[in-house]
């Protein structure tokens, strides 16, 4: 099939200088070397690798990264004197979170170097990139000696091409991992989670030709077209042509890249194309072929869209039955270590709640979760960590947070499961919040046109008629197409739980709501037969009751991720007897005991998945 229609490509010129390269789409499928397993690592609190005592270039004997043995050269030369030696420093796993190489790492928050030495073979007709899934904080990369990049931002992928640094033969690869957040960073130091510094996903060399395709997207339109969007990478990138196909569907494209790389082109959706949906998600294998590239994916095709106050999946309005997650594996001692295994396990847990729908809090969790979402069938709000008290009014914290943005996208945005991006959580309101909010809205709107944008804010709690109401009147909402409230009436505030359901919710906007979180801690195992007191499984389980019993009663909502599926690490959580440094909301603990509120929340859902699987789509109105 020819594509009939050349489409422009979107919008994204305002992003100019803000957008990753390389993207390297679907990176992992790419031939290379993966360098995850040992490494040795050193702590550097001071920044001594980085700087001289006075400032200025840090001296011989400092720069961790430096192409030499250190003992060999203290060896040759007996005046000599380096105060490292990463060839003999200790070893630790990568990826790898370094609270999991050492029990006194556990609280250390600075500058960590990592080195190992990996052989390569590179080829005339190859390019080479040291990709990593994502590095927290600040990572500056070094390869045999040379400076090849740096990056800000914890959950996030990067790459810089080392093609022309690269030997044949032995190479040391350095990692300076700095996981220090200063008032303007995004997130902000305070949070409610472990920061978990470190390489927390994998590291490879990844291997292309001299023009490869570097940006692929691919997607379902809401017309009932299927579009593709590429752009080439290296110096055969313009007038190319190139060959987009779903073979298992006839379907296919051909088309040549403008001066620039980039080509979009699209046609009608095949009538064989089965739609992804949660109950049956579909994925086709897609390949796009340019030159002496060929790149493949598993991509599945839907449409999601607002009317009025409902989300169409599809077509048909659908409820978001969710539960809000952190990246953060099962088990006594986490660390953010997310295999194949440990992200099944979460979503596993997620399903068996009979949700549809997860919120992956408050940053971009590993691609391994959002494919796995895919895979199982569990829609997505994706969000970046503008948290709390960012810096709205620095230019330079704005443009950090446009960057995450782009970056999370651009690795996501074949992910039928995501449907939702959110720029923001529970952030207080002034002009400057809006200006920022409002532009990283924009950019999620060049960037795809195909998703909803959202945001986690607060509603205004007023009286009416003696009650308590919950009013949204936050001015971004305007912005949005779904808007979101983190609640929390009974937990952090002294209203008894029966009076839950008499608090009345309005908007001043005609748009569907979500609740993005409500919560309430219990310790599991906890019961406390005489009172109803926080922190009992008790308390959690009549929390839920009551509050699911007060959005029965919210005639826009059309979806919920209560905060949240597993008990998780937060060092701002400190009672002894309860916390121990947990987070205690989760309807899991730790190491997955259920508690009482999981079976009241999963029987919630049981009955709100018969109810909407026989409503019929109308427009606005209440459905619950
Ligand atoms: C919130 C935050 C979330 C916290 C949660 C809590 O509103 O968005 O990060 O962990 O409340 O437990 O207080």
């Amino acid at each position: 099939m020819l594509a009939l229609l050349a489409r422009p490509a979107l919008a994204a010129e305002p992003l100019a200088g803000l957008l990753p390269s390389p993207v390297l789409t679907n990176a992992d499928s790419r031939t290379g070397i993966d360098l995850s397993g040992p490494w040795h690592y050193s702590i550097d609190p001071y920044r001594d690798g980085l700087a001289g005592f006075h400032g200025g270039a840090a001296g011989a004997g400092h720069r961790r990264y430096d192409d030499l043995d250190v003992a060999d050269a203290m060896r040759k030369d007996p005046n000599a004197l380096y105060e490292y030696d990463m060839q003999r420093s200790p070893v630790a796993k990568l990826p790898g979170s370094w609270i999991t190489h050492d029990r006194t790492l556990r609280h250390y928050d600075g500058l960590m170097w990592y080195q190992r030495m990996f052989d390569a073979a590179p080829r005339p007709d190859e390019r080479a990139f040291l990709r990593f899934g994502a590095a927290n904080y600040t990572a500056r990369v070094y390869l045999n000696g040379t400076f090849a990049g740096m990056h800000e931002g914890g959950s996030t992928p990067f790459a810089f091409e080392v093609t022309k640094i690269l030997r044949s033969g032995r190479n040391q690869i350095t990692v300076g991992v700095d996981s220090t957040r200063t008032a303007d960073s995004v997130p902000p130091p305070a949070t409610d989670w472990e920061t978990y510094g470190g390489i927390t996903r994998p590291i490879r060399l990844v291997l292309t030709p001299t023009t490869f395709v570097d940006d692929f997207w691919i997607r379902l339109t809401r017309n009932g077209r299927i579009a593709a969007t590429v752009r080439l990478n290296g110096a055969q990138a313009s007038d190319q042509p190139l060959h987009v196909a779903i073979p298992a569907i006839g379907f296919s494209l051909d088309g040549k890249t403008d001066a620039d790389g980039a080509w979009s082109g699209e046609a009608a959706a095949p009538a064989s194309l089965h739609l992804w949906s949660p109950e049956q998600p579909t994925l086709y294998d897609v390949q796009v072929t340019a030159g002496a590239d060929v790149l493949h994916d598993r991509v599945g095709f839907r449409t999601i869209a607002v009317r009025g106050e409902d989300i169409l999946l599809n077509g048909r309005p659908i409820f978001l039955r969710g539960i809000s997650l952190h990246e953060e594996e099962f088990g006594e001692n986490p660390a953010r270590d997310i295999t194949p295994e440990a992200a099944r396990a979460l979503l596993a847990t997620a399903k068996s709640l009979n949700a549809n729908y997860v919120r992956l809090a408050h940053y971009p969790h590993s691609e391994i979760t959002t494919r796995m979402a895919d895979e199982l069938g569990l829609l997505v709000w994706s969000e970046i960590p503008v948290y709390w008290l960012v810096n709205f009014a620095n230019p330079a914290t704005l443009i950090t947070a446009r960057r995450m943005l782009a970056e999370n996208i651009l690795r996501d945005r074949n992910r039928a499961s995501i449907i939702l991006w959110s720029v923001g959580n529970e952030t207080p309101q002034s002009e400057v919040r809006l200006t920022f909010l409002s532009q990283l809205v924009d950019d999620v709107r060049a960037l795809d046109d195909t998703r909803l944008v959202s945001a986690a804010l607060f509603a205004r709690r007023v009286e009416r008629g003696g009650h308590p109401e919950m009013l949204i009147d936050d001015p971004l909402v305007s912005r949005l197409d779904v808007m979101a409230v983190n609640t929390y009436n009974g937990w952090y505030t002294s209203d008894p739980l029966s009076s839950l359901p008499s608090i009345a919710w309005r908007s001043d906007y005609d748009k569907p709501l979500i609740l993005s979180e409500f919560g309430a801690e219990a310790l599991a195992g906890y019961y406390d037969p005489r009172q109803l007191h926080k922190f009992s499984e008790e308390f959690q389980a009549e929390y839920y009751r009551q509050t699911l019993a007060m959005t029965d009663k919210i005639p826009f909502l059309r979806g919920m991720s209560p905060w949240i599926l597993k008990d998780f690490r937060s060092p701002r959580r400190q009672n002894p007897i309860y916390q121990q440094g947990w987070n205690r909301k989760g309807l899991v603990s730790e190491i997955g005991q259920r508690k009482e509120a999981f079976g009241v929340l999963a029987e919630h859902y049981r009955l709100l998945a018969t109810k909407w699987a026989t409503s019929k789509p109308s427009g606005s109105g209440a459905r619950q």
